[in-house]
């Protein structure tokens, strides 16, 4: 035997020994740690099932069908999202907005979706996925109201649902205005109608939905572009996070997001940055020096 062969039998030995000693280990602690976490990535309450707050009321957005199924573009497209991370156990349940986010960042829920906008202020308490709809807040009112412009709400009575952008943009700009708020936007809808208060301010499609139903006007389109809707998990889930990420932009890229945006915002203008990236606008050539 020469030294070499002698050499190599030791290493053998040594790695066959490490290998025992590994498998060792595995089969006590390792395997439970693995199944757990390949069952359950995202840290979700019940791993293969992933729970939603979200709202019934919200036309078009999110709400119940006569079958009290919940339906909508943001229930639809978090249905896709969902199916693309390999979940099809997607449970809605029904929230008042004011509790949602908190419900979620407590572990109530996994997620919560409901056209709800990105701000700094909620970012203390949830994180987001990416933006999937941006779009405006409209006050709306009956025709006879006659308002215009902000400047017709001083000394009006305005609605607003607790806990929204809505709220807080009313609460900022308009101080002359006496603010109403509700649990919901059907409870303010019934105010208008009955006259108990003069305007309601909620998002722009929903307003639409209301406007066709009780024969209300859109009176004041307000953009909050700057705060697209996301899907609302609790901190930390980074996994999750990545994951729901990497699937919504997979139903922006394939079409999915603009078929589900053209069915339930019909007419509505569309946001080109979720659109299939073949699809977004190429800027406008402008001058050039030979020009
Ligand atoms: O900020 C907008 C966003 O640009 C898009 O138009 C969808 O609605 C918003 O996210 C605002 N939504 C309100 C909010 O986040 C009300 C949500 C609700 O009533 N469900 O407070």
């Amino acid at each position: 035997m020469t030294f070499t062969t002698i050499r190599r039998a030791i290493v053998g030995a040594v790695a066959a020994s490490a290998t025992v000693l590994a498998l060792a280990a595995c089969s006590s602690a390792a395997p439970a740690a693995e199944t757990s976490a390949a069952a359950d990535p995202y840290g979700l309450i019940t791993p293969g099932q992933i729970r939603v707050a979200s709202l019934g009321d919200s036309k078009p957005y999110t709400f119940t069908d006569e079958n009290g199924e919940f339906t909508g573009f943001d229930v639809e497209l978090f249905t896709d999202v969902a199916d693309r991370m390999g979940i099809d156990d997607v449970v809605f349940t029904g929230q008042d907005f004011s509790g949602l986010l908190a419900a979620v960042a407590n572990g109530q829920f996994d997620v919560g979706v409901a056209a709800i906008g990105i701000t700094e202020e909620r970012e203390q308490t949830v994180d987001f996925s990416d933006g999937y709809l941006a779009g405006y807040l409209t006050v709306m009112s009956s025709p006879d109201a006659n308002i215009a412009d902000e400047a017709d709400l001083a000394g009006k009575r305005l609605g607003v649902v607790q806990g929204t952008l809505q709220e807080a943009y009313a609460v900022k700009n308009f101080t002359d205005t006496e603010l109403v708020r509700f649990p919901d936007n059907n409870a303010a809808i019934s105010a208008v109608n009955s006259g108990s208060i003069d305007a309601h301010f909620l998002d722009y499609e929903a307003a639409k939905e209301y406007a066709d139903q009780y024969g209300l006007e859109n009176a004041i389109d307000i953009p909050s572009f700057d705060a697209p809707a996301g899907f609302a998990i609790a901190k930390g889930k980074d996994a999750f996070k990545d994951a729901l990420n990497e699937a919504l932009h997979e139903a922006m890229e394939d079409g999915t997001w603009k078929e589900l945006y053209q069915k339930w915002f019909p007419g509505s203008p569309m946001p080109g940055q979720y659109l299939p990236s073949d699809e977004q606008q190429t800027p406008a050539p402008t001058d050039t020096a030979s020009d």
